[in-house]
């Protein structure tokens, strides 16, 4: 078998094995986010990062009732890994994972103690370049990096600052960098042979005639699966209306023509604790216990 064969089979056996790129997965396979990256370095019009007791109102992407440290989150794995169902650990936030230096040690924990779990990243792309050496040392296998857009017009509106070089830029200013970036680091990162995925966040009336353009584009390059998620109405777009799921199934038709769609999303939040679909909520203690 060639190395070109035999790297497809390998991602498409974890593609399948991953509960966030089968549906069919979720039966079986669970997963927990750690939230142990507070700050971020991109100001996406449709997100509020929030931590505390309001993240259990808003919950969703960018919500954590708390930061922990690398070795809270650690722990934290430990706990859960000990009742049998854990399969993946992602870090996705609160704030953007790559930005903040104890993602990187959190992963190097959970790799050294659980050598078994798979681990996976979510980024909006700005440092992926930069960082994809660091994140494969670490024993990152699956990654997800968020693209809205292929245009800058477009980026535009999603994007209200950028922090580059220090200095946080205004999104007019920046958003053909933001592109640039995400879109050679998603390059960089399927290149590796990393399991990579693109989220992309459905904004009606400023992505949603631009999400194909995405698809086909991810598509070219080697992108392993595109999840959609339809607005959560909020931060400086909470006056935009969620988009129906005839819209969502509208679009991830069109851009099923380039790329396999996931449909199982729970847009969940960063300190998520999901077990298999298959066993009862109530007997995930780690989970209670989070929660008290
Ligand atoms: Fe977490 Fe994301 Fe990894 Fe999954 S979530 S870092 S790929 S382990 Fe999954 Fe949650 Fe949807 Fe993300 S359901 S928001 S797609």
């Amino acid at each position: 078998m060639s190395p070109i064969t035999q790297r497809a089979e390998t991602l498409e056996r974890l593609s399948k094995e991953h509960p966030c790129y089968t549906e069919q997965a979720r039966l079986n396979r669970g997963r927990m986010h750690l939230a142990v990256a507070p700050a971020c370095n991109l100001g996406c019009n449709y997100c509020e990062r929030t931590v505390g007791s309001r993240a259990r109102l808003l919950k969703g992407p960018g919500a954590a009732a708390r930061v922990i440290s690398p070795g809270d989150a650690a722990r934290l794995v430990d706990r859960v890994a000990a009742e049998g169902w854990l399969s993946v650990v992602g870090i996705a936030g609160p704030g953007e994972p790559l930005f903040n230096p104890q993602t990187f040690d959190t992963l190097r924990l959970v790799k050294r103690n659980h050598p078994e779990l798979l681990l996976c990243v979510s980024t909006n792309g700005l440092l992926l370049s930069q960082k994809l050496d660091n994140l494969l040392a670490c024993g990152v296998t699956a990654l997800t990096v968020t693209i809205n857009a292929v245009t800058r017009a477009v980026a535009e509106q999603l994007y209200a600052w950028a922090l580059l070089h220090g200095r946080r830029e205004p999104g007019h200013g920046v958003a053909q960098l933001v592109l640039n970036r995400q879109w050679s680091g998603l390059a960089e990162a399927i290149e590796t042979g990393l399991l990579v995925k693109v989220n992309s966040v459905l904004v009606p009336g400023v992505n949603d005639r631009e999400l194909a353009k995405v698809a086909r584009r991810a598509g070219q390059l080697g992108a392993a699966r595109h999840n959609i998620m339809p607005l959560i109405p909020r931060g400086r777009m909470r006056h935009i209306p969620r988009p129906d799921p005839d819209m969502v199934e509208e679009i991830r038709a069109k851009c099923s023509r380039y790329l396999i769609q996931f449909r199982g999303c729970q847009q969940c939040q960063a300190d998520v604790v999901a077990p298999p679909m298959s066993l009862a909520q109530g007997v995930c203690r780690a989970r209670a216990s989070i929660e008290a």
